[in-house]
């Protein structure tokens, strides 16, 4: 038997390939027990808590597991492998069996994300619509929370909006909506805005004071504006300071984006321009080192995606950015 014929591994060939085999994220294997992984990346296929839009923020998950074998890569600037150095698995999806009821979904991904943390397994979610997040901190920042130690999460909130609607009490009919987790999380005590940064918000707002519902909630604001200023190396000192040692959450809108950059996301901000992928992937990796202790992904809207997906491998590829900062964190413990 000659070398080549020696190593030549059929299934390992096929991995790579994005369209072959099961879909699960980033090829992971399926793991319905939380006490067999340290990252658990779930599935939130969940659109009721915006219907401003077209509403196919549920799709979002599956289109991202389609693609998201070409994903499964090393971390070059980190130099590790996630792979090897922590047990992730796709838990798979929370399940909506009320789906048309927002409130009842919020409390489904609470119960979902609350049953990981009490195995001290990590949530990497990818969504659905922005009010999933409402869910997932509700389970983080609880008083009983293993991944957080009991603590509210300090939140690093990457969005062209700052989800903090405070004057109307409820968003075409959701209560615990897109538009207001920002707000009664940190009324609820899931959050601690005095140690969170809002990043990236740009765009056609309807008020001048469209920021002052944020600063007066605690929350530090880099706007797009403020960004372009000050540069990313003071935006990264500000945020650095401001989550210092507490545990982190990390929340992506895809829309922080620039629209060439990810055009399949649900409320798009055309009259600015976003972030560009790098700068937004910078802005994530200066976080190595903080008790990163989850996050998710947000907004997808793949019927809206090119032919080619691109909003999709950009939504994976974020995600494996934050799933190293977890994967990083817990292996440096
Ligand atoms: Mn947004």
């Amino acid at each position: 038997m000659t070398d080549s014929e020696h190593h030549f591994d059929p299934e390992r060939m096929m991995d790579s390939l994005y369209w072959w085999g099961i879909p699960t994220f980033f090829r992971c294997p399926y793991e319905t027990d939380p006490k067999n992984c340290d990252i658990g990346l779930v599935g939130v296929p969940h659109s009721t808590g915006n219907g401003t839009t077209e509403r196919d923020q549920h799709m979002g998950p599956r289109a991202v597991r389609n693609m998201s074998a070409l994903g499964r890569r090393v971390h070059m600037k980190f130099g590790f492998s996630p792979w090897e150095a922590t047990r992730i698995a796709d838990v798979g999806d929370v399940p909506f069996p009320e789906a048309n009821d927002n409130e009842a979904c919020i409390q489904r991904i609470t119960d979902f994300i609350t049953r990981l943390d009490e195995a001290g397994t990590h949530p990497v979610s990818m969504g659905g619509d922005h009010s999933i997040t409402g869910g997932i901190v509700q389970a983080l920042g609880r008083p009983g929370s293993t991944v957080t130690g009991g603590k509210p999460v300090a939140l690093l909130h990457l969005d062209a909006h700052t989800d903090v609607y405070e004057h109307l009490d409820h968003w075409l009919g959701a209560k615990k909506s897109a538009a207001h987790w920002g707000s009664y999380l940190v009324h609820q005590g899931n959050v601690n805005a005095h140690k969170s940064v809002q990043i990236g918000m740009r765009g056609n707002t309807r008020t001048l004071d469209w920021l002052q519902p944020s600063y007066d909630l605690g929350y530090e604001v880099i706007d797009m504006e403020r960004y372009r200023e000050i540069g990313a190396n003071k935006s990264m000192e500000i945020i650095n300071k401001r989550l210092g040692d507490e545990p982190v959450y990390i929340t992506f809108d895809l829309d922080c984006l620039d629209a060439t950059v990810a055009p399949a996301v649900s409320n798009l901000e055309p009259g600015v321009n976003g972030f560009s992928i790098d700068e937004a992937v910078q802005l994530l990796q200066s976080v190595r080192g903080k008790n990163v202790i989850g996050g998710d992904v947000v907004c997808l809207m793949p019927t809206k995606d090119h032919p080619n997906n691109i909003t999709s491998m950009v939504a994976y590829s974020i995600m494996f950015e934050i799933m190293c900062l977890v994967a990083d964190n817990i292996s440096n413990r």
